[in-house]
């Protein structure tokens, strides 16, 4: 029995002209969050889907499973600020994590923030947290219902008492201390028409940088850069290690390239006063610089200059000429320079992604020369902290059957070796059910793409096995192995097969292979990603029928772009706060910052790449088959605004909902108090989990297994 899918008001008037390409846009209307018909088609299809995903016959099973095994406790790597230690703890299943503090590592810790008090339903959540220098204050930022907007308040380290000082309109900011904890960089916009929550779709434009001098109101803050000519910059401030200088890095979109300015903190003779007086290092976008430490005049960066698979370089303030510039470590042969940071006054602590799996080095801050290897399993180094005054680091282990393990290394011992801190085990949950492994599958040009695998130990190559198909592919954001426990209840209890597939836009083996799947190249994501189900099929892992695929975000896109273009190829598909209309996606809160990937429908030359892959454009007019598909979105989402979500469903169910051949489901979520998924409350997160699982096993017709 096909679904009876609520109307959608189609304005056929509504045709949109890029360059003399006509292109229609009848649900145009969906964009507005606040019209009384949009309002009411959420509410039409959350009465459709809710009951739905409700109801599918493993919901309760699932639930009742993934609420009491990922009711483990969770750490992160303590961090020491002046004689204490800190670090986040979450017993299991409290919504937001929980600041510790203790004395030492092996005295009594006591609460020193807890975001569960802030809110009844966990939805406020605490988005950054910095200490100053001597462990003298804590500024943190918290966010409300999931919204990139961040209100940053202060308080006092030593005995708690809040401070009066409050910063709003703050948004994708740093929070930089000056070392004489006087007062703190931070970044605002302007004010704007109109609420500023979240759920509004608002271009984010003219961000300021700022510093606010602790115990005055925001509105005397000191203004100290500001790029009036280009609206889209956005600026970071670091405090150099000796605290001596303040180094900028100037983006433009979320390409890896940056200005680099700085100013010499004990050369104001009115201190912090006004715009600073920056010096300009690098006054263009062709590379990336990122401080790593200084030593006097003497600048350590991370930088993909020339290097694609990045190296550390040096630069003497005095000598700034590129010529003087000198290599410290160069770049790898093939393995991807990850994050560099500076250990024990004169020891770099280095990464490289090898083939997706994380390896960990320690180098001479002062020549550059190899000193030995930190060993990892085949895993991620998820969390680490570090300071350079300080002669022990933590970093913590993860790996897909691996929640987490903290080791702790001391220089200051003789022959030191890493020992564990801490290691938790998850009841219920036996490793060794599981094997990992990790193949090379060819894409459609050939080229090799790595895919992690994870299911039962022994598995029978009789194509009989759900999968379920992850893949981001953007943004040089790599996907390394990672700790799920619904991932892990999908393997167990519904015979499935986990498959994380490492396509092109990611950044697993550098700026190539970024640069490899964005502009004119997206394709190659939606190949490598369509390619990844047919190798799982040939080597007789599945059938298309029990395939469901799944990403979101940038991924939410590859899931739809993938159904539209190869509806036969999959089961089931879930795409969560995805960006389907390419046309549009710059003109709302941050989207102008994805054009360096996605490029720009206003450029003729663009449009043309985007028309053609566009979700929201290209889904097929008349199909015999296509997979059920559940779309996820909430109201607070400001990074990729509902909208593409909605105008997507009304599109899909208005092209396929009363066609015969089509009969799965296509639903959407929408969730109210939620946004892109940072912060989101473990309560939301358990019960979102729940609903994706039990509908790809309701429309896969999976059965659960004890
Ligand atoms: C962003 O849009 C990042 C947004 N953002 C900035 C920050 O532009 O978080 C920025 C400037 C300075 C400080 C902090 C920020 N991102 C991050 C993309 C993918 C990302 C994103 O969220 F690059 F990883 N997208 C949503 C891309 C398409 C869908």
């Amino acid at each position: 029995m096909p679904f009876k899918y609520p109307e959608a008001r189609r304005d056929e008037n509504k045709v949109d002209d890029y360059n003399g390409v006509k292109v229609p846009d009848p649900y145009w209307w969906l964009e507005d969050p606040d019209c009384e018909e949009t309002k009411a088609f959420v509410e039409e299809q959350n009465k459709l889907s809710w009951p739905f995903l409700e109801q599918c016959e493993i919901r309760a099973q699932f639930q009742k499973r993934l609420t009491e095994l990922y009711n483990y406790p969770k750490y992160s790597c303590p961090y020491k600020r002046g004689k204490r230690y800190f670090y986040f703890h979450n017993k299991g299943l409290q919504n937001q994590d929980v600041l510790y503090v203790q004395d030492s590592l092996e005295s009594p810790a006591s609460v020193f923030f807890d975001p569960n008090k802030l809110s009844e339903d966990g939805t406020v959540a605490l988005k950054m947290g910095r200490l100053s220098e001597e462990c003298e204050y804590f500024a943190y930022g918290l966010s409300s219902a999931g919204s990139d907007w961040v209100t940053v308040r202060f308080m006092k380290a030593d005995d708690l008492t809040e401070l009066p000082d409050v910063l709003e309109r703050v948004k994708f900011s740093c929070l930089a201390w000056t070392h004489d904890a006087k007062g703190i960089f931070y970044n605002s916009y302007p004010p704007q028409d109109g609420k500023a929550d979240g759920t509004e779709t608002t271009s984010n434009l003219n961000q300021k940088l700022f510093y606010h001098v602790i115990g005055t109101s925001q509105s005397e803050d000191v203004l100290v850069a500001e790029f009036p000519d280009n609206p889209k910059w956005h600026s970071n401030v670091t405090v150099s290690d000796d605290g001596r200088y303040a180094v900028l890095s100037i983006t433009e979109g979320c390409e890896p390239v940056n200005q680099l300015w700085y100013c010499d903190l004990e050369q104001l003779p009115n201190g912090i006063s006004g715009l600073l007086p920056w010096v300009k290092l690098v006054d263009t976008f062709e590379a990336q610089y990122s401080y790593v430490t200084n030593e006097g005049t003497v600048f350590t960066f991370r930088t993909n200059l020339d290097a694609p698979r990045y190296r550390v370089i040096n630069i003497n303030l005095q000598e700034v000429d590129r010529e003087k510039w000198t290599t410290l470590i160069p770049q790898h042969d093939k393995d991807v320079l990850g994050f560099v940071q500076c250990v024990n006054q004169h020891h770099l602590l280095v990464n490289y992604v090898h083939d997706v799996k994380d390896v960990l080095q320690l180098y001479e801050l002062d020549s550059g020369r190899w000193v030995r290897d930190l060993p990892l399993d085949v895993g991620t180094v998820a969390g680490l902290s570090c300071k350079k005054k300080h002669p022990d680091f933590f970093y913590k282990f993860t790996s897909f059957t691996t929640p987490g393990i903290i080791f702790h290394f001391d220089l200051s011992q003789p022959n030191p070796e890493p020992k564990v801190f801490r290691q938790v085990e998850v009841k219920g949950v036996d490793p060794s059910d599981y094997q990992t492994s990790q193949v090379f599958y060819s894409s459609k040009d050939g080229t090799k793409i790595p895919m992690f695998l994870v299911h039962a130990r022994e598995i029978k190559k009789d194509g009989s096995h759900p999968v379920f198909l992850y893949g981001y592919g953007g943004f040089e954001n790599s996907i390394q192995p990672y700790y799920n426990t619904a991932n892990l209840l999908f393997v167990r209890h519904l015979g499935g097969i986990l498959a994380v597939a490492n396509i092109r836009g990611g950044g697993e083996y550098g700026q190539t292979w970024h640069k490899a799947g964005t502009l004119g190249n997206k394709q190659n994501c939606f190949d490598d990603f369509q390619c990844a189900a047919e190798f799982l099929i040939k080597e007789g892992y599945t059938t298309p029928k029990l395939i469901a695929i799944n990403g979101a975000s940038n991924g939410g896109l590859l899931v739809a772009a993938c159904v539209n273009q190869r509806p036969d190829l999959f089961g089931c598909a879930v795409a969560e706060v995805g960006v389907m209309d390419m046309l549009k996606f710059h003109k709302f809160t941050i989207g102008h910052a994805w054009t360096t990937d996605y490029g720009c429908a206003d450029d003729p030359e663009q449009f043309k790449w985007l028309i053609k892959y566009s979700p929201l454009h290209n889904i097929p007019s008349e199909c015999s088959t296509f997979p059920a598909v559940l779309l996820l979105t909430a109201d607070h989402d400001d990074r990729v605004v509902p909208l593409h979500t909605l105008k997507y469903t009304a599109t899909l169910q208005n092209a396929l909902g009363s066609t015969a051949g089509v009969t799965q489901p296509l639903l959407l979520r929408v969730d109210t108090r939620s946004g892109h998924g940072a912060g989101k409350p473990t309560a939301k997160a358990i019960l979102e989990d729940t609903h994706i699982f039990s509908f790809i096993a309701q429309t896969l017709q999976l059965r659960w297994r004890e």
